[in-house]
């Protein structure tokens, strides 16, 4: 039986989180905010506009919408300036490898992100050729937690939702998952991430055993 597998980018496959909430970070201190990491919980996996609207609604701001443009494209600078240096070494443990598993028992992966930066990472650090689809920021209008992105990316591998698994680092994207009636497989904090359908800190601890009986597995 085929499954398709969906995964995440940020916070999955290479950890760019910490290069957005660095950029997130000193783009609302330029404009006298600050945030906590607590809150960039809730800025993993939404769409750049909706976290720069989310930050002026914690420091009870309103801009024009020019200004709101100019910001959005300043943080975007100082992230790509982030991942300019980014290679192989920053693919995160076991991710290779459970990508060699899936290809090699012949389902189709899709990537389904947020990010309108996703092709340009996943060439740095030479992950592009596993992917049998890209669906990201620029193929998308409504943002995690809408079940859109990943929707589209098991259309994009011909594979019925039902019989999707989404790995995911964020509430937002477990949630969209959940909504798309999908496996919702979360990568990190078991409290955080606890509306998952299973939590793995990362994916060396993600075992044959548990895919082969993910695989048979089948949502209603
Ligand atoms: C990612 C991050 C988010 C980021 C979004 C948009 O999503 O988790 O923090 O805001 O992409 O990224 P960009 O500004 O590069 O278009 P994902 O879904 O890959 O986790
Ligand atoms: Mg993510």
């Amino acid at each position: 039986k085929t499954k398709g597998f969906i995964f995440d980018l940020d916070g999955v496959i290479v950890d760019t989180a910490k290069y957005h909430y660095l950029a997130w970070k000193a783009l609302a201190k330029s404009i006298g905010i600050d945030f906590t990491v607590h809150q960039n919980e809730q800025l993993k996996g939404i769409s750049r506009e909706s976290s720069l609207n989310k930050i002026l609604e914690w420091g009870n701001k309103t801009l024009p919408k020019d200004k709101f443009m100019e910001l959005m494209k300043e943080k975007n600078n100082q992230y790509l300036s982030y991942i300019t240096t980014m290679d192989e070494n920053e693919i995160l443990p076991g991710v290779t490898q459970i990508l060699d598993y899936i290809s090699q028992r012949k389902h189709p992966i899709a990537l389904g992100s947020a990010s309108k930066n996703s092709k340009i990472i996943l060439q740095k650090v030479n992950l592009l050729d596993w992917f049998d689809a890209i669906v990201d920021g620029n193929n998308v209008t409504k943002a995690k937690p809408d079940p859109e992105v990943f929707l589209k990316a098991a259309k994009a591998i011909n594979t019925p939702a039902n019989q999707c698994i989404v790995f995911e680092d964020s509430v937002a994207g477990i949630q969209a998952a959940n909504v798309a009636n999908m496996i919702s497989i979360g990568i990190g904090d078991s409290t955080i991430l606890n509306e998952a359908d299973f939590v793995f800190k990362d994916f060396t601890e993600i075992h044959v055993d548990f895919l082969e009986r993910l695989i048979k597995t089948k949502k209603e």
